[in-house]
């Protein structure tokens, strides 16, 4: 009788284990896309960090496109996953769906990019501040250049519009120049956050006839990226006949300051992943996590370190 019991138990254990329910913490995250090189490492930097803290990921890239992004959230709501994460392409538009989030009583939290909804339809934010990104560019640019010259003419390659990095980038920028009289944006074009968009954008800039252009300033390394392609095809030399900064510091901007076509990128960490999990994991346990995190450690790099720093650079 004993042994009928023991054997029925073990019976149901290994029934159990055959066919235990997935106990982990389902987590649904839309993605921008994979516009840059930064993005590809922030994507990246998600999925390994989900996968060793055994977090399950669903993985929805929204190609740029804020309707996609919102048909994946409502996707996720139906799903009805543990927690929702996303990097809004655009900061406007959003209030809808959060209120469908939280009366789903699903939690959101924001990586990158910042929204202008009420945070309390959110949990927390965790991102670079990039008003500052755009501070440190403008206060690298206006020590490039002698006192004599009377008139710097800068060109701008903006983000993708209505997004926060290109807003703030472009808010930093400005407020640092104002107390530079002598420093002008000449032409400011969104080339948005790619590589084939600064390229046209700078393109047609210089097929407008607009000389001279003392300074570019891009967004990001990716647009800087295709508008030296650009420069170096209508004859100029990017680098020296144009002082060149941008923003992100990805492997390729290294490079191209090793190549002396790009004079300095400001750093914009994108290995949010850890960070991501450990915000997913406190708010799952209920436990509330900062309405807004900052990622810190953004310095400025310039050509002559580039070539010692290139050894250590993870993305
Ligand atoms: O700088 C750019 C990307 O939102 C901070 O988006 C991010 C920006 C990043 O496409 O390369």
């Amino acid at each position: 009788m004993r042994f009928t019991i023991l054997l029925l138990i073990c019976a149901l254990m290994t029934g159990c284990s055959r066919h235990e329910p997935d106990q982990r913490i389902v987590l649904g995250f839309s993605q921008v896309g994979a516009e840059s090189a930064w993005r590809q490492a922030n994507t990246e930097s998600i999925k390994s960090a989900a996968a060793t803290s055994n977090i399950k990921l669903l993985f929805s890239d929204a190609e740029q496109n804020q309707e996609n992004q919102i048909a994946a959230i409502r996707d996720f709501i139906r799903q009805r996953v543990d927690v929702i994460a996303f990097s809004p392409v655009v900061a406007t538009g959003w209030d809808e769906v959060l209120t469908e989030a939280r009366a789903a009583g699903i939690p959101v939290i924001l990586t990158d990019r910042a929204v202008t909804s009420d945070p309390a339809l959110y949990a927390g934010f965790l991102g670079s501040d990039f008003v500052e990104e755009g501070r440190k560019a403008a206060r690298w640019l206006v020590t490039q250049f002698d006192d004599s010259m009377a008139a710097v003419h800068i060109v701008e390659l903006r983000g993708t519009p209505g997004s926060a990095p290109a807003t703030d980038r472009k808010r930093g920028f400005e407020e640092i120049l104002a107390q530079h009289p002598r420093f002008h944006i000449v032409r400011s074009e969104s080339g948005d956050f790619s590589r084939e968009g600064g390229k046209a954008a700078m393109d047609s800039i210089l097929k407008s006839g607009e000389r001279p252009i003392h300074a570019l300033y891009a967004h990001n390394d990716d647009m800087a990226l295709g508008a030296i392609e650009s420069l170096e095809r209508a004859g100029l030399k990017p680098g020296v006949d144009v002082r060149i900064i941008s923003i992100d510091a990805v492997r390729a901007a290294f490079e191209a300051m090793i190549a002396g076509k790009l004079n300095a990128t400001v750093e914009c960490n994108p290995l949010l992943g850890p960070q991501l999990m450990t915000s997913v994991t406190e708010v799952v346990a209920g436990r509330p996590i900062a309405k807004r995190i900052v990622v810190d450690e953004e310095a400025v790099f310039t050509a002559d370190t580039a070539r010692q720093l290139i050894q250590t650079r993870k993305y």
